[in-house]
């Protein structure tokens, strides 16, 4: 019996033995640094990959951020090989000629940051899947300091490793996004690996299928953010709707958020201080009489925001938005908006825009054809656009990405949906330019759409209440075929009505502050019946245009309507006399757009426009090779930067509104040449 359990006991030290061996193996051994490395990696990637960022920091080109832009290296993973691999430091470069390769950073593609990836190298224009980023960089921590890792934007899906340990996951391809680093950060050098994901899925925002390019990577600016142990995480101040008060809230975080906040504008003599709630919130108001921002006269104040050791400023303008039934007023004033809408696409055809010199470019052509207001459709633009439109006075439509059929239905898409919504509320809060918060385009019109969207307008409403609603909406089938029937087709016989009447029945516009509709006239409409009916699409299309100055859209709401797209393609110097109404012949273009003009001058609850579109932007949806080649053509400026003919239409009609509205845009339009 002894000598048996003697036995055992040896048995058990032996087992004891041989695991404190394994284990001092995989700690201390060469080999078992890479499987510590991968194990950690799995723990990280288990623990971390439901969890999203950390609440995004406000203002961080205050902040004297430091780029981690530049050079950056990559690997191309369509079939998520690299999950495990690229997580584990060590197991990213064999190191002796004996080891197993499989993945390796090293010997490969290089990508810029910021960037797309398609425009980069010729595998990756139309790919869709994941890319593997990769850079080192050294840090000094500095005592009593928290670290942020900020990104812009990447889309789609981005994963975050640092030094091998999974950060967290971000999803959404347009808003930006940080983790706080913490213990993963080290003195000395790091390694940063993100896996960006572009594709998407049915339930996410937007679908897989739009009518733009699917840019890939790390689109935006990459920055490691220093703040100190207390700080404003984020704040907004602004006009109060009243016009004599400047009120607003911050948000304090950090070691101590109940620290007393202050906000100080020098020149208009406010200094004045809350202590925050336990969540750190404070607001104020302040009686004050600031000079007005407009677009005739962009004045920015200086704002500063102190808790504890932080203090951030920025440039505010102060304004107030309203509507007056059909009518947007600007600080009490009716405004019409002369606008246009742009995709955020690179002005001589360098792939996604980014940079403070692209906003510069493709704003300064937008006030040179003498607009006041920009749509950005049909995601959130970098936050250059809008800072960019504060100080040109360019007013400012944000919208994000629910676009065409989104599963209304999903709880999750919902979710995404406000998700983004709140992120590119909260970095645009201080952007007097902002006007208008969109929160759909072209929508099909379903209960399950309306209870969705119902929900966003909500949404908007809580958490901005200094801006205007709006959605661009459709004139669906149910008031398309009447129009032909009642209209079109019997004007073929010679049967015209003073007015065609356009009803636009959608139940949204009833939630909505701002009716906005997207129309094709004299273009889709037009060119779709051509190609169906026995008469041809000549005939088609000039009996749209002859009768375009007749038509009416009729919102049945008292509310100002904006036309939010409208326009027509052409091929930068494919030119044909204006009688052939040669579809994408600059000639063409014009021609739609002179008979445009001429049916919105009568429509009397117009409020603005944006037609569509500033410039050509890529689009995989356009297959007409020698004529879109994947772009869509309907912009008044090329692919490369050349104006077209309808450019000229546009800016003539502009300038002659501007013109009767004295002192609109004479000096912005001067500074940008
Ligand atoms: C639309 C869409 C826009 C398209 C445009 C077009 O109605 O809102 O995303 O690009 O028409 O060119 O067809």
């Amino acid at each position: 019996m002894r000598s048996v359990s003697l036995l055992f006991s040896a048995f058990l030290c032996a087992v004891g033995l041989a695991s404190l061996a394994l284990t001092l193996y995989l700690w201390f051994g060469d080999w078992p640094q890479q499987t510590r490395d991968v194990v950690e990696a799995l723990r990280s990637e288990a623990e971390n990959a439901e969890r999203g960022p950390d609440p995004t920091l406000g203002s961080v080109f205050a902040r004297e951020p430091r780029s981690l832009g530049g050079t950056w290296q990559a690997v191309i993973d369509p079939f998520d090989a690299g999950t495990v691999l690229a997580a584990a430091p060590r197991a990213l470069r064999p190191e002796a000629p004996a080891d197993l390769g499989e993945f390796s950073f090293e010997n490969g593609l290089t990508l810029e940051v910021p960037g797309d990836w398609n425009t980069q190298d010729p595998r990756l224009v139309f790919y869709q899947g994941a890319v593997w980023y990769k850079r080192t960089f050294s840090h000094d921590p500095s005592p009593n300091r928290r670290t942020f890792l900020h990104f812009g934007a990447a889309n789609y899906r981005a994963a975050v490793y640092l030094n091998g340990r999974l950060l967290g996951v971000h999803e959404g391809g347009f808003t930006p996004f940080n983790f706080e680093v913490g213990d993963a950060l080290k003195t000395g050098e790091n390694l940063l690996v993100v896996q960006v994901d572009n594709r998407r899925e049915a339930g996410d925002i937007p679908t897989p299928t739009t009518d733009w390019h699917n840019y890939g990577g790390l689109t935006r600016e990459v920055q490691l953010v220093e703040v100190p142990g207390t700080y404003v995480r984020a704040f907004q101040v602004s006009l109060a709707a009243s016009g004599d008060a400047i009120e607003g809230w911050a948000e304090v975080a950090g070691s101590d958020p109940k620290s007393e906040v202050t906000w100080s504008v020098p020149e208009l003599g406010i200094e004045i201080s809350a202590t925050p709630d336990a969540d750190g919130r404070a607001e104020f108001s302040v009686p004050a009489e600031p000079e007005r921002w407009s677009p005739d006269s962009p004045r920015l104040y200086s704002v500063e925001v102190r808790a504890g050791t932080d203090r951030v400023s920025e440039d505010v303008g102060f304004r107030t938005v309203e509507t007056r039934g059909t009518e947007i007023l600007l600080n009490g004033e009716p405004i019409f908006l002369r606008g246009i809408s742009l995709h955020e696409e690179a002005p001589h055809g360098e792939g996604r825009a980014w940079s403070p010199g692209h906003a510069r470019t493709l704003l300064g052509w937008a006030a040179d054809l003498g607009c006041n207001f920009v749509r950005l459709a049909h995601y959130p633009h970098s936050e250059h656009m809008a800072r960019e439109a504060d100080r040109l006075g360019l007013l400012v439509w944000e919208e994000i990405p629910v676009y065409w059929a989104v599963a209304f239905a999903e709880e999750r898409t919902l979710e995404r949906a406000r998700r983004q919504l709140s992120e590119v509320i909260e970095r645009d809060a201080n952007r007097a330019s902002v006007i208008l918060w969109s929160v759909a385009n072209e929508t099909p019109m379903t209960e399950t759409r309306l209870s969705f969207l119902s929900e966003l307008v909500s949404h908007v409403r809580s958490e901005d209440s200094t801006r205007l609603v709006t959605a661009a909406l459709l004139t669906g089938r149910e008031a398309l075929q009447p129009f032909f029937l009642e209209y079109y087709l019997p004007a073929l016989i010679g049967v015209r009505r003073p007015e065609w009447v356009l009803d636009v029945e959608d139940p949204l516009g009833d939630l909505i502050d701002v009716a906005s509709v997207n129309e094709y006239f004299g273009w889709y409409y037009s060119g779709a019946v051509g190609l169906v009916w026995p008469f041809g699409s000549a005939r088609a299309r000039t009996l749209m245009l002859e009768n375009m100055d007749r038509i009416r859209i009729r919102t049945g709401l008292d509310k100002p309507l904006v036309i939010s797209e409208m326009g027509a393609g052409a091929k930068a110097g494919l030119h044909a006399p204006e009688e052939d109404l040669h579809a994408y012949s600059e000639e063409f273009q014009a021609l739609v757009y002179r008979h445009q003009l001429a049916m919105l001058e009568k429509q009397e609850d117009l409020a603005g426009m944006s037609p569509w579109v500033l410039k050509d932007f890529r689009a995989p949806l356009r297959l007409y090779q020698g004529v879109q080649d994947h772009w869509n053509r309907k912009g008044l400026v090329s692919d490369e930067g050349d104006r077209k003919l309808a450019f000229g239409v546009l800016r003539d009609y502009y300038r002659g509104l501007s013109a009767a509205e004295p002192a609109q845009d004479g000096p912005r339009e001067d500074e940008a040449g």
